[in-house]
């Protein structure tokens, strides 16, 4: 078969694209071939991208956006309209092609003719608010499908609550071999099928090519199979036939389950050499090439020129939700539920919240609990939970430990989305995706918990949240060698470090539960990117004596000035905030006098003004106090500072072993404060 520097062996594709081509060009097929066109040419001016996806991909998605989908150009961020998630990033000029085409304003002829250029609304990959009527950042494969899973559930959540007729509409998935072959395609595809998403379509671009070649060189299995097996209606098409794109997609719209319509089509349909092989996949199909493909295709137009005779009834497809989108807004005025409905979907927080968490920490103050980090967390969530009606928690099958449910939220079934809580089952990577999905649905505010270890099993997806500049909460439990026996896999060590350095995700670990409830309210309140929230699976002592305002909010804070002039300062973070004081105590009786520092928040307190920065860090030594690698601390102590912490993974041992072992104890920081006085 193929490989990518090789277009022989696509005897059968061209066969058969000579076969469709040498049919009359219906207008349908025009329609289709103005996506191809404006693909080959955007591909050739930026002189990189990926015109073969768009260009296999044309006739499916122009049924799809010219019949079925529901959507008004006019308003793309219109709630009920369905959404279209195009997991297949690299095919970009596909979406760009479609919103230009279809008449949304912000994606003009002159867009597309700066694909892939500085500022251009037509990045390379789909980017999340480039464009309104761009659902989600895709390009790293897999996401995009897994992301919609969230989407969809969220829809049916948010039907539950408020009723079909304010919520009923569909998410629509185009993915290709690449997608489908990622793991997070399959545990998302698993947990879709067990609730029966049945709003859920995924259309796979069934090309049997991806960039080393032909797929039978790395796989062998019949998705189809596979997504059977997860609870999914599946069905089998010729992605080129429209009368056979028409019919399963009426299908798609009358199951009771979720569905995947794999679209047998050629890569780079309409290239006469290219077509069916890797080499029309990521590059420019080049002038000669590009040319004879329009000529094929019957496509007689100038480069970036499509004539109105095609425009036409583009535009037309772009204004057929406008009439049911008034419909909706009529509905809307006279919902009872009507200024909730518009409050959780512009995002913003119930009256009463900031409220109701006064008062709680206000009580923590009074009873001093000693609680692991994740029971404070707990306590929070039963302060939330009630609150904020939009909160949607879950867990990756460690509910008990991660405690991340609490009394009144009832589970997520397939036939029950009137509960708050999903168990997202032994899916991480899914659940982080799902999650992602949730919250660019809009309407809910997701967390979901797991072992702080197994970010690493949810990277990608933290990473694109991080990307997209939204709302997900991460509850990670378990968080330093404190979690004990469980051994070295179970115990991060440098995951600190690599949210650290990860933009624009807040990584929070407090020290006790005032901190922790500080912790959530940041959370809750970060509506630009993602919350990690750090937390211990052992017990800490309540370390604050006033909880007004919300002194993690700067990052860090000088919980205990040094009695006199400083002789060092403690910086330390969670549950080695209690060993710092700890440790403060025990030098003042031997009249060495030092400041303890809070720090929560690296990326907090990275962002307060210089002079805040130095007042907090002091002139004296400083001492680093973290139970792991240390990795990034050197922005903060400075070239005399030293750092009490790990140098490698952890052991399996009760907790308090593992701190004397690895030197993570009173002692060490007293020799360290000792050595630099
Ligand atoms: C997670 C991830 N791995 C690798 C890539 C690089 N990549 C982009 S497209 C592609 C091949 C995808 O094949 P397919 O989905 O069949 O797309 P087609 O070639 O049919 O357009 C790869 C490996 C990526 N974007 N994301
Ligand atoms: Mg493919």
């Amino acid at each position: 078969m193929a490989s990518i520097a090789d277009n022989s062996g696509n005897e059968a594709a061209l066969a058969r694209q000579a076969a469709i081509l040498a049919q009359p060009v219906t207008a349908a097929r025009e329609m289709a071939n103005a996506i191809r066109a404006l693909a080959i040419d955007a591909v050739e001016a930026a002189k990189s991208g990926h015109p073969g996806m768009p260009m296999g991909m044309a006739d499916v998605a122009a049924v799809l956006w010219t019949k079925f989908l529901k959507y008004d150009a006019a308003d793309p961020k219109w709630p009920d309209r369905d959404r279209f998630v195009l997991s297949a990033g690299h095919g970009s000029m596909l979406l760009y092609a479609l919103l230009h085409l279809s008449g949304h304003e912000g994606m003009e002829i002159n867009d597309l003719k700066r694909f892939r250029q500085l500022h251009s609304v037509a990045a390379g990959h789909p980017e999340y608010r480039e464009h309104p009527a761009i659902e989600m950042t895709t390009g790293p494969l897999g996401q995009g499908l897994a992301t919609a899973v969230g989407m969809a559930m969220a829809e049916r959540l948010l039907a539950a609550k408020f009723g079909k007729s304010l919520v009923d509409h569909r998410t629509w998935v185009i993915a290709g071999d690449g997608c489908l072959m990622e793991g997070v395609s399959h545990e998302a595809a698993a947990l879709a099928g067990h609730l029966k998403l049945n709003k859920l379509v995924v259309l796979f671009d069934d090309n049997s090519i991806s960039i080393d070649g032909g797929t039978e060189l790395a796989t062998s299995e019949d998705p189809l199979k596979r997504f059977a097996g997860y609870g999914w209606a599946v069905r089998r098409i010729d992605g080129h036939d429209f009368g056979q794109i028409q019919a399963a997609l009426s299908f798609a719209t009358k199951s009771s389950k979720p569905v995947i319509i794999a679209c047998k089509t050629i890569i780079g349909f309409g290239a006469p050499t290219k077509a069916g092989t890797a080499g029309s996949h990521g590059a420019a199909l080049g002038g000669a090439e590009a040319e004879a493909a329009k000529r094929a295709l019957g496509w007689e137009h100038l480069p970036f020129v499509v004539p109105e005779n095609v425009y036409a009834p583009w535009k037309e497809a772009g204004t057929r939700g406008a009439t049911p989108r008034r419909a909706w807004l009529k509905r809307l005025q006279k919902h009872p539920q009507k200024a909730e409905f518009e409050r959780v979907m512009a995002g913003k927080l119930p009256d009463g919240f900031g409220e109701a968490m006064s008062s709680y920490k206000a009580g923590l103050v009074e009873q001093k609990p000693k609680l692991a980090t994740r029971q404070a967390s707990q306590k929070v969530l039963e302060v939330l939970v009630p609150a904020i009606p939009e909160l949607v928690g879950g867990s990756a099958d460690l509910t008990g430990s991660n405690l991340t449910l609490v009394k009144g939220m009832a589970g997520v079934a397939p036939d029950n989305f009137a509960g708050r809580y999903i168990y997202y089952g032994v899916r991480e990577h899914g659940m982080a995706a799902a999650m992602n999905g949730i919250s660019l649905h809009g309407g809910l505010i997701p967390y979901g918990g797991t072992f702080f270890v197994f970010t690493d099993y949810m990277r990608p997806s933290i990473r694109l949240a991080a990307l997209m500049g939204i709302r997900v909460i991460h509850v990670l439990t378990h968080d330093s060698i404190g979690l004990g026996e469980d051994g070295p896999t179970h115990q991060p060590i440098e995951h600190l470090a690599s949210f650290r350095a990860m933009p624009n995700v807040m990584v929070l670990r407090p020290a006790d539960a005032v901190e922790t409830a500080e912790a959530w309210e940041l959370a809750i309140r970060n509506i630009t990117g993602p919350t990690l929230l750090v937390l211990s699976r052992q017990a800490v002592p309540a370390l604050r004596d006033a909880a007004n305002g919300n002194k993690s909010a700067r990052g860090a804070y000088v919980l205990a000035e040094a009695e006199g002039k400083r002789a060092a300062t403690l910086i330390a973070t969670g549950t080695e905030v209690s060993l710092a004081m700890a440790a403060r105590a025990t030098l003042a009786k031997e009249g060495i006098q030092v400041a303890v520092v809070s720090a929560p928040s690296f990326e907090l307190f990275g962002k307060q003004d210089e002079s805040y920065q130095d007042a907090v860090l002091g002139d004296a030594p400083r001492i680093g106090i973290e139970a792991a690698v240390g990795y990034g601390w050197d922005r903060w102590l400075g070239e005399r500072g030293k750092f009490v912490g790990m140098g490698g993974f952890g052991a399996s041992a009760p907790a308090e072993d593992l701190y004397e072992h690895f030197g993570i104890t009173e002692a060490a920081i007293i020799a360290a404060v000792k050595m630099g006085v």
